[in-house]
């Protein structure tokens, strides 16, 4: 991985892809609940997590096909040993392979997600409770990485809209934050300043309510594995994947553009809206390709980028009389 400190902290160039053979933490679940359920182990700390209401890491969680207009794509999903062991989740290191070594350490229940700010409800919803706020759909989305690399991904969850609309936004909302878990009891990559802890991330409030817009709490068909965000992460599949961050903890409602992680890192080089797009190039490479993970070679850009990650039919009258130039 490299990074080039002459311009500040930014993306490493995509680099080496290290697969890992063991999954680790789904084979410790697996035993929890094992022991779990032959109540060998009732009172530890084991016992009780894998009992708790909210389904644990690798549980199965089903979604019906959604039917929001562009949420299903026909493109073959990366397999889901890609999707879980290439991964960016800085919390846990800088390379690749990292966030899957390391994030056996999230602990991902106990769970509550705050919400504040130009709200007229403001509260603390537990996980359970946030979980059953509407019904699950499965979502096949391109994800698109700002460093030049895609995959397609069948996301479990629902569309964020859901709970803007249960919070009730204010006159005064204009723009939905959201801040993720930074805890280094848990997290080993925060002793790094890589990024300014927590990692936050914003969008526009008619972008968070568009129907694309999905909390996910699962992928794959089982509840989220640690590294890709778990317990809920947001995806927004027309924006390059820095916009969509995992394992989020509070979620505030402003009158004013936010300041984001990646903007305070390298403002020349990740905009607010980050949305995909082939005709505005990152300063370092160009955005006009994208190698599909498991599909092409190395460093392999092959495939023609599209603009807004192909979502431009469902979300370009969102940018309608917008310079994209200059709103990147
Ligand atoms: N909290 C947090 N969220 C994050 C990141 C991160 O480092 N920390 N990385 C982002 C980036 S750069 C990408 S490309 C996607 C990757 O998601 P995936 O690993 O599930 O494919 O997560 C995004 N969300
Ligand atoms: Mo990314």
């Amino acid at each position: 991985m490299h990074f080039h400190r002459d311009r500040g902290f930014v993306h490493p160039v995509p680099s080496e892809i290290t697969p890992r053979a063991a999954y680790a933490g789904r084979r410790d679940w697996l035993r929890q609940v094992a022991l779990a359920a032959a109540g060998t182990t009732l009172g530890s700390w084991a016992a009780r997590d894998a009992l708790a209401a909210a389904p644990p890491v690798g549980a199965p969680l089903p979604g019906a096909r959604s039917t929001v207009a562009g949420a299903v794509t026909m493109e073959k999903p990366t397999s889901r040993q890609d999707a879980t062991t290439y991964n960016n989740f800085y919390e846990f290191g800088t390379d690749k392979a990292d966030p899957a070594a390391n994030a056996h350490t999230l602990k991902t229940r106990p769970w509550t997600v705050a919400i504040e700010g130009e709200v007229k409800k403001p509260q603390t919803l537990d996980l359970d409770a946030l979980m059953k706020l509407a019904p699950m759909e499965e979502r096949i989305y391109r994800l698109r990485c700002v460093e030049g690399w895609s995959m397609v991904i069948p996301w479990v969850g629902w569309s964020l809209s859901n709970l803007i609309k249960a919070v009730e936004p204010t006159g005064n909302a204009k723009f939905v934050q959201f801040l993720t878990l930074a805890d280094r009891a848990q997290m080993p990559g925060l002793r790094s300043s890589v990024l300014e802890w927590p990692y936050v991330e914003a969008l526009r409030l008619d972008e968070a309510m568009h129907p694309l817009s999905m909390l996910a709490f699962g992928m794959y068909g089982e509840v989220l594995p640690r590294q890709n965000g778990a317990p809920l992460r947001l995806v927004v599949p027309w924006k390059y994947g820095f916009k969509s961050g995992k394992s989020i903890v509070r979620i505030r409602f402003l009158a004013q553009q936010p300041r984001t992680s990646w903007e305070l890192a390298a403002s020349s080089e990740y905009g607010f809206y980050s949305n995909v797009n082939p005709q505005v190039d990152h300063p370092r490479w160009s955005q006009a390709t994208e190698r599909r993970i498991g599909e092409d070679g190395l460093f392999a850009r092959k495939r023609p980028t599209l603009m807004f990650n192909g979502y431009e039919p469902q979300v370009g009258q969102l940018y309608a009389g917008m310079d994209l130039k200059k709103f990147f």
